[in-house]
């Protein structure tokens, strides 16, 4: 269908001020609600940036164009063309008092929830039709406050001189372990999804230094949890020349930085999602794996030394720590063949997971730079040095020292929305019974 002439936008429902009163404008969009008072109609559009109210008074307004508003089902795509007035009692103190109409299209049927409820159908039941559920302003919210979210790590990150890059989903070998790998046919030969782009993203640290990569990792989790999908957005971040407490110094300052922002630039969304952020406060507190390890035995909760820790732990650990903190100087055992063992003491290794409570939001570490040493990390973790050939030869031409760490942006999502479900916080997740949409 060709949209004709006269029914392009002139202005986003946002444009939409009480300075324009007395203008002509046409606004297209989507019917969130009608609702009829008298010789009155009520309309709230919903447009990709907001909502505006269009009235349609009986005596004013022909009558088949009032007589077709009445009758409009939510979720009909409509263009209005009329006259802006100011309006206090409207939501944003403005409406559009309707002149004529054009009807794009009407709805089959309705969904199984209302636009404005508080009572709703089941995630599962709502994810099934998705962009349906999207089109709940609150839904909407969540999803625009993750587009600013991902909007303050580019610009803190592009501001402290780092450079966005993409690296390849489709890979050779392992990463974080051979178990959490989706296989896939690459021609003739076996592949797989990427788990992480950590290699690519080391080596790239000894070109740019400074550098970055958000985008979709994948983990075939044998975990049916609230906070695991097997596809995630990753936010990865590496520089050379750097050591685990300056990338922990870093990552601190762009949560902050991010929590900030969205204080500043989302406070629609926030009020809408009922969400009161506060300012995070700096540094965040840093407590040793031992520490950790030794405040979990002093409560009796079993744990075993140089495992990571159970859910149960987890649980425990964030009652007594409550927002951000770090858990750093893992044992070099627990963690990936490229984090650091410590210089003075190789059980333990320069490595953090940043939490928030009981989640788990971020892990990373100083990097192993030297290649002998690469090697012999890969053998004690039961992994082929052959598969890593494409990685080792690098380090022989010289790596420097490296840190850096990822950070998953939907579960940093659940905390800043307080989300139980990370898939709440996902357009279309993926999980062990989900493919589709
Ligand atoms: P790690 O495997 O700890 O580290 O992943 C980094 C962060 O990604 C998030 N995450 C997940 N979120 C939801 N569902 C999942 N299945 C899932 N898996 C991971 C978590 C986690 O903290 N290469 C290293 C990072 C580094 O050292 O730079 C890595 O991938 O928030």
């Amino acid at each position: 269908m060709t949209i004709p002439l006269e029914w392009r936008r002139s202005h986003l429902s946002r444009e939409i001020t009480s300075s324009l009163s007395g203008s002509r404008v046409v606004v297209l969009g989507m019917v969130l609600s009608v609702r009829r008072q008298g010789g009155l109609c009520f309309i709230i559009l919903q447009d990709g940036c907001g909502i505006i109210q269009i009235t349609a008074h009986k005596d004013k307004t022909p009558s088949q164009i009032f007589d077709k508003l009445v009758e409009l089902m939510p979720h009909s795509y409509i263009g209005v063309k009329g006259v802006v007035k100011a309006i206090e009692k409207a939501p944003r103190g403005v409406e559009v008092e309707v002149e004529d109409l054009y009807v794009f299209s009407e709805p089959k049927k309705l969904p199984p929830f209302e636009m404005f409820a508080k009572t709703l159908p089941s995630l599962d039941k709502r994810l099934e039709i998705r962009a349906v559920d999207l089109r709940r302003p609150q839904s909407q919210a969540i999803f625009k406050l993750k587009h600013q979210v991902l909007q303050s790590i580019r610009s803190f990150l592009v501001e402290r001189n780092f450079i966005e890059i993409n690296t390849p989903k489709i890979i050779g070998s392992a990463t974080e372990g051979g178990a959490a790998l989706f296989p896939l046919l690459y021609y003739d030969k076996e592949a797989f999804l990427a788990q992480s782009p950590q290699l690519y993203k080391e080596q790239l640290s000894s070109v740019f230094e400074r550098v970055f990569e958000i985008g979709p990792v994948f983990r075939a989790e044998k975990f049916k949890t609230p906070r695991h999908l097997s596809e995630i957005t990753s936010v990865d971040v590496e520089v050379a020349f750097a050591d685990y407490g300056d990338v922990m110094n870093l990552l601190e300052e762009m949560i902050d930085y991010v929590i900030g922002n969205l204080m500043d630039k989302c406070s629609e969304e926030l009020q809408l999602l009922e969400v009161k952020l506060e300012k995070t406060k700096t540094p965040f507190k840093r407590i040793t794996y031992d520490e950790a390890y030794n405040v979990l035995k002093d409560l009796g909760v079993e744990v075993s030394w140089g495992e990571d820790f159970s859910t149960l732990a987890l649980k425990r650990l964030g009652r007594i720590n409550r927002g951000f903190y770090f858990i750093t100087d893992w044992p070099t055992i627990s963690k990936p063949f490229y984090i650091k063992p410590k210089d003075d003491n190789s059980e333990i290794s320069e490595s953090f997971d940043l939490m928030y409570g009981s989640l788990e939001l971020s892990s990373g570490g100083s990097r192993v730079s030297s290649r002998d040493l690469l090697v012999k990390r890969l053998k004690q973790q039961g992994l082929n040095p052959k598969l890593f050939d494409y990685h080792l030869r690098i380090y022989d031409y010289g790596m420097p020292p490296h840190a850096g760490f990822g950070l998953g942006l939907e579960r940093l999502m659940m905390v800043i929305i307080g989300a139980s479900n990370i898939r709440e916080v996902t357009l279309f997740p993926r999980d062990q019974s989900r493919l589709t949409p």
